[in-house]
């Protein structure tokens, strides 16, 4: 890795054995809007499991006055609110203090200026003990938050949401199935689209015709060579039509 901020501890590849379990830490003005997704399916047999865990931090708790105020105006005017430097550092503080000394932890701010999330900066996330999500409200927060307590700001995409919830339940989701234990079969993961930069073949079950359309032929018999050439066809074939960038990236990995 190029570059570590100061507060990052460096991370380390994992064994596939599992004394792996990853602790998010979640610091929100709004904790309930994570219930559905805690307990949904996937992550919520990964926590039954005790592979992952959650904490939440209510950021109002940490305000500072009877009003319960987290927000204020920007100095130099402009549009909306910000969130105050003194109230998240000290609800980052709460939540850092749950952190087991000596574990490999980051902070991620949620932000529509961050890092675009991708499949292999997951996989890195996967590797630490303990991830601080920092989800914002209002249009932003104090810049002196990001410089004390950040240690890196990552996108979920190019669109305008609301706040950094649903981008956290993303990553949360998206790390979480990366823990091995987690997600059934191994080798699903390694065919996955994101890791041979390629998309998924199509694929039938049955009946074999379903309103006159016929499963290809080649699926019917036995031969797993012929099998395996026309998906890996097929792959590149929808790859083209469909998402010819991710064509482009894959040129690109295997000349390096
Ligand atoms: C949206 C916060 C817009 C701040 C200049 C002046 C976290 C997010 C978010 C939000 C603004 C993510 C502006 C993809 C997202 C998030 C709420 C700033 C615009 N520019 N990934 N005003 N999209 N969004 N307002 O929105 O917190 S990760």
């Amino acid at each position: 890795m190029a570059h570590l901020p100061n507060s990052e501890s460096a991370p380390f590849s994992k064994s596939s054995n599992n004394d792996s379990r990853l602790g998010f830490h979640i610091l929100t003005l709004f904790p309930e809007s994570f219930d559905s997704v805690l307990s949904a399916s996937l992550v919520g047999k990964a926590r039954e499991k005790g592979l992952v865990d959650f904490q939440f931090t209510q950021i109002r708790d940490f305000s500072k006055d009877k009003h319960r105020t987290v927000d204020d105006t920007p100095y130099g005017g402009g549009e909306g609110m910000l969130m105050k430097a003194d109230v998240l550092h000290d609800a980052w503080k709460e939540a850092r203090r749950k952190i087991p000394e000596g574990a490999r932890s980051t902070t991620i701010f949620l932000s529509p200026q961050g890092t675009p999330l991708t499949q292999s900066l997951a996989k890195e996330l996967a590797t630490y003990d303990d991830l601080v999500l920092v989800c914002g409200h209002y249009e932003g927060v104090d810049e002196r938050f990001i410089e004390m307590c950040v240690d890196r700001e990552i996108s979920i995409g190019d669109y305008v949401l609301t706040g950094g919830e649903l981008p956290a339940m993303v990553l949360i989701d998206v790390v979480t199935r990366l823990i091995p234990g987690v997600v059934g079969n191994e080798k699903s993961l390694s065919e996955e689209t994101f890791e041979k930069g390629l998309l998924k073949y199509p694929q039938y079950t049955r009946p074999r015709n379903y309103e006159g359309r016929e499963v290809p032929e080649v699926l019917l018999g036995g031969d797993h060579g012929a099998i395996a050439r026309w998906r890996e066809e097929k792959m590149r074939e929808r790859t083209e039509k469909k998402r010819p960038d991710l064509l482009g990236k894959t040129a690109r990995l295997k000349n390096q």
